[in-house]
C-alpha cells in the first residue's frame, strides 16, 4: 500500500482544496480520515478545505474558463486525450485505490478506471461533433442555426460508490465543451479523487491551463451549500441519494441555475416463464450483488412468473449461498465489504423492517463477524405493497416476488418513486416489446436479457421521477453542459420581419 500511495502522490496528510496541482494551505484545517472498508482501519487523512477556500478555488475555475473557451473544441479534446492517456497508464493503480478506499472487488475497480479511459474517448470525438442544426428561415435573404457554447465552471458533486467514473462521465464532456470543472467528491473517497484530480491537473496545467480543474473536498453543511448557491456555477451536476439530489435541485433553481441530478433507483428485474434462465440467474446476481449492492442501478426487486419461481428463487439460493465473499483485492473474492458502520445498519434496519412487513428471509440476513464492513447478501421473499420494497438501501438485499401477469408485473415495477434501470429476461419479443413500449417500464434505462447495472457510457445515463430526471456520459447529454444560441443572419438588403408584421418608418 506505501509504494502505491507514494506512487499516486497520497500521503499520511492530504490536502482537501486543490488548484489544479497546487494544493491550498492547510494549517488549522480540520483533520477527517478515509477508512478501508474492509479492515476498519484509517488508509490516510485529509486536511478539509474551507469555505473561504472555495471561494479562492470557484475564482480559479472562472479565470480557467475565460482562456479554455477559447481554445477550439478539437483542440480541447486533444487535452482530453492525454488525460485518458494518463488514466491509462495509471489504471492498475486507481483501480487498487478504487478497491481499497470503497471496497469493491478488483476487477470492478479496474472497471471503473476503465469507464473513465472510455469518457475520455468518448469525449474526444464528441469534440468535433458538437453539432448545431441549420434551420430555413421564412423570410428572404436570411439563415437561421445555432451553435453551442461553453457554460461555465461546472460544479461536480460525487457519490463514493463510483469515486473516479461518475466524474469523469461529468468532466470529460464538459472539459470538451469549453468549461472548467470544480469537483467535490464525497468525504467517503476523497482519496480517490484527490490521486486522480493531481494526475489530471498536470496535463490541464502542461496544456497552460493550470485552473481548469480544481477540487475541494469539505464539509457538506458550510461549503457543499457554499458552492451550489454560488452564481459563477451555472451548472452543479450532483450523482448521490434522493434526499441530497432534492437539497441540491431546490438550492440550485432558487438562483435559476442548472441541475443535472443523477439520484436513487430502485431497479426491477422482470423473469418470465419463457426466459433464458441462466441468463437470468447471472443477470441477476450480478445486479443485486455486484459492488455488494451499493450501485445506483443495482438490482433490488426481482418479479419472477409464478411457474418459474420456485425453480428459479431455488437456484438463485443456490448461487448466493457459494458467493466468495471477503478482500476485495483478492481476485476470487465476489462481494467486499459495504462502505461504512452506518451502512451496515441501515442493511439491519431494512431487513427488520421487511421481516416485520411480512417478508421471509430465504438466504443471507448476516452481519459477518470479521472486521470491516461485511454482510452477508440476502434474499427476501416479499410482497409488491410490501413498503420497504419502494425504498433504496444501499445493500446486497433483493426483494423476490411473484407474478401471474406481465402487466401487473410492468405496474409493480413502475409503482416506486424512482426510476433509473430496469430490465426483463426473455425471449418472448411480444413480451419484451410490451415491457420497452410506451406503457411498459418507465425508467431512464430498459434492458433485454440484460441486468440493470454495468451500462455502458455510449448511452445517455440517467432517470425519471426521484432519479432526478439528469443524462449524462453519452448520445446527446453534451448539451447540458453547454448553452445553446440560435442566430439569424440577415444578408438581404431590406428588413422583413417574421408572422408578416409590418413596420414601415
Ligand atoms: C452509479 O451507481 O452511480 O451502470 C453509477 C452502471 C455503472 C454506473 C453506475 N456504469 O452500473
Amino acid at each position: 500500500m506505501k509504494d502505491l500511495f507514494a506512487r499516486l502522490g497520497l500521503k499520511d496528510v492530504n490536502p482537501g482544496a486543490w488548484i489544479g496541482t497546487q494544493p491550498l494551505p492547510t494549517l488549522g484545517a480540520p483533520i477527517a480520515d478515509s477508512e478501508n472498508p474492509s479492515t476498519g482501519q484509517p488508509l490516510a487523512s485529509i486536511a478539509l478545505g474551507s469555505a473561504e477556500q472555495l471561494d479562492q478555488v470557484i475564482s480559479a475555475s472562472q479565470a480557467a474558463f475565460e482562456a479554455w473557451r477559447l481554445v477550439p473544441a478539437p483542440k480541447r479534446g486533444e487535452v482530453v486525450r492525454q488525460m485518458g492517456q494518463v488514466l491509462r497508464e495509471h489504471k492498475d493503480d486507481l483501480g487498487r485505490l478504487v478497491t481499497l478506499e470503497v471496497g469493491k472487488v478488483l476487477s470492478e475497480g479496474l472497471g471503473e478506471v476503465q469507464e473513465s479511459i472510455d469518457m475520455a474517448d468518448l469525449a474526444v470525438g464528441m469534440s468535433r461533433q458538437l453539432f448545431g442544426l441549420t434551420m430555413h428561415s421564412e423570410r428572404h435573404s436570411h439563415r437561421m442555426y445555432e451553435q453551442w457554447h461553453p457554460l461555465g465552471p461546472v460544479g461536480v458533486i460525487t457519490a463514493f460508490n463510483f469515486p473516479n467514473a461518475v466524474w469523469a462521465w461529468n468532466a470529460m464532456v464538459a472539459l470538451v465543451a469549453g468549461n472548467s470543472v470544480l469537483w467535490k467528491p464525497s468525504h467517503k473517497a476523497p482519496l480517490n479523487a484527490i490521486a486522480t484530480h493531481r494526475l489530471l491537473a498536470k496535463v490541464a496545467q502542461d496544456a497552460g491551463f493550470p485552473g481548469l480543474l480544481t477540487l475541494i473536498v469539505g464539509a457538506n453543511r458550510s461549503v457543499g451549500d457554499k458552492m451550489i448557491n454560488d452564481h459563477r456555477l451555472p451548472l452543479i451536476s450532483a450523482t448521490g441519494s434522493v434526499p441530497m439530489g432534492r437539497h441540491v435541485g431546490q438550492a440550485v433553481a432558487k438562483r435559476l441555475g442548472r441541475s443535472l441530478l443523477e439520484l436513487g433507483g430502485n431497479n426491477a428485474i422482470i423473469v418470465t416463464p419463457d426466459a433464458d434462465l441462466d441468463l437470468a440467474l447471472r443477470g441477476v446476481a450480478f445486479g443485486a450483488v455486484g459492488t455488494a449492492g451499493q450501485r445506483c442501478t443495482s438490482t433490488r426487486r426481482i418479479f419472477v412468473h409464478e411457474d418459474i419461481a420456485q425453480e428459479f428463487l431455488r437456484r438463485l439460493v443456490a448461487v448466493y449461498e457459494q458467493l466468495p465473499i471477503g478482500d476485495p483485492l483478492d481476485a476470487s473474492t465476489l462481494v467486499g465489504p459495504l462502505i461504512d458502520a452506518r451502512a451496515v445498519k441501515d442493511y439491519q434496519m431494512a431487513l427488520e423492517t421487511a421481516v416485520a412487513q411480512g417478508g421471509e428471509i430465504l438466504t443471507g440476513g448476516q452481519v459477518l463477524d470479521r472486521p470491516g464492513n461485511f454482510v452477508r447478501p440476502t434474499i427476501v421473499r416479499a410482497r409488491a405493497d410490501m413498503p420497504i420494497c419502494a425504498e433504496e438501501t444501499f445493500a446486497p438485499i433483493l426483494y423476490a416476488i411473484s407474478y401471474t401477469d406481465l402487466d401487473q408485473a410492468i405496474a409493480w415495477q413502475n409503482d416506486v418513486p424512482q426510476g433509473l434501470s430496469s430490465a426483463i429476461f426473455t425471449d418472448s419479443f411480444r413480451e419484451s416489446e410490451r415491457f420497452l413500449a410506451a406503457h411498459g417500464s418507465d425508467c431512464g434505462i430498459a434492458n433485454v436479457n440484460i441486468g440493470t447495472s454495468g451500462a455502458e457510457i455510449g448511452g445517455a445515463f440517467g432517470g425519471e421521477k426521484e432519479t432526478g430526471g439528469g443524462r449524462e456520459a453519452g448520445s446527446d447529454a453534451w448539451k447540458a453542459y453547454m448553452r445553446r444560441q440560435t442566430c439569424t443572419l440577415n444578408f438581404g438588403s431590406d428588413l422583413p420581419l417574421a408572422q408578416g408584421v409590418t413596420f414601415d418608418i
